[in-house]
């Protein structure tokens, strides 16, 4: 099993849906704003169907900041709409179509392990902690294919500064929730539940790597993620573990749900590596949803300058 061998619908399918969207081109406009602002529609007019009207609109945000891509946005209608989330299904529409009922208020996280401040925190007061943070970031799917991603979060690292590493803590470990009453993904053995995930601490500790809270300005979705999610761009998606109920420091590197499942497909570190295979597919190319032919996959998925340094002296075809 692997995240990837799903055959996938013709009607599900996203380049289908972008040829659809193309016949709407000439209909893309400029939305003149009350103070006089004006934003050229990133999509055609014509793509916003009923159903989705709304949830496909412009973006909500201005996303400039240092961190930020300056790809366009993909489309809000694919970022909540084609998902892995495997405790709620393995087609890519099953978790925009079961999570919402996923309750994610109260919801604890247990922060623990080689840590000075051991502690059990509500999510609400968790992210009151921080100011919360806009980042577009590009999103690489280890399957091929790639979003532009509007999250909004803070920085792991405030919240480990805040929680003071002990002195043998190396890595970062996280838990998804894994309840079967709520998820029915996990009522099948497909991975060993609950998910898990975990960094090296400065890995964890690099400004790139956020917790997301929401979503182009709103509350994160739940087929997303919700209500904390990790975000670490230059890593394949898989990585990027949803529905955190605990964040654990560890001395020495904890396993990971898919390097369970398949260590020869998918290893710990997983960064985004053009020049490594999978086993059974090229990573040299991703499908941008949305877009009709293939791109090149980046290094590092385009984030090399600011982490190619905290591999120095690793051999990233052996440890993958
Ligand atoms: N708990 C959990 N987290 C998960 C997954 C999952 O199945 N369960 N899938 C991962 C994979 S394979 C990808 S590509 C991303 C997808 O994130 P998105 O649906 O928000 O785009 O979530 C990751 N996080
Ligand atoms: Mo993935």
């Amino acid at each position: 099993m692997t995240p990837t061998d799903k055959p996938q619908s013709p009607a599900a399918s996203p380049a289908r849906r972008e040829f659809l969207r193309q016949g709407g081109l000439a209909a893309a406009g400029a939305l003149v704003l009350a103070g006089g602002l004006t934003l050229v529609s990133r999509r055609p007019a014509a793509a916003r169907t009923p159903a989705l009207a709304g949830a496909q609109g412009l973006p909500a945000r201005v996303y400039t900041g240092p961190y930020d891509t300056k790809e366009p946005m993909s489309a809000l209608g694919d970022i909540t709409g084609y998902n892995n989330y495997y405790e709620f299904g393995l087609d890519k529409s099953d978790p925009a179509r079961n999570a919402g009922t996923l309750k994610t208020r109260p919801w604890t996280v247990q922060i623990g392990g080689l840590v000075r401040k051991p502690q059990t925190v509500d999510i609400d007061t968790l992210q009151s902690w921080f100011p919360l943070e806009d980042r577009l970031y590009r999103m690489r799917c280890v399957e091929g294919w790639s979003l532009v991603i509007p999250w909004m979060g803070f920085p792991l690292a405030a919240l480990l500064r805040r929680i003071e590493p002990g002195s043998g803590a190396k890595y970062v470990q996280f838990t998804s929730l894994a309840d079967p009453a709520q998820m029915p993904g996990v009522q099948g053995a497909v991975l060993n539940w609950p998910y898990t995930e975990a960094l090296r601490l400065d890995e964890a500790m690099n400004p790139l790597t956020l917790l997301a809270v929401g979503l182009d300005g709103k509350v994160l979705p739940n087929q997303n993620g919700a209500p904390l999610r990790l975000v670490a761009p230059w890593k394949y998606g898989f990585k990027n573990i949803k529905a955190i109920t605990h964040i654990t420091l560890t001395a020495e590197q904890p396993r990971t749900t898919w390097s369970i499942a398949a260590p020869d497909e998918y290893g710990f570190y997983a960064n985004v590596n053009p020049a490594v295979d999978h086993p059974r597919w090229s990573q040299a190319s991703e499908r941008r949803i949305g877009e009709l032919s293939r791109r090149p996959t980046l290094p590092f998925n385009g984030y090399g300058e600011q982490v190619a340094a905290l591999y120095s002296g690793l051999d990233l075809r052996r440890n993958f």
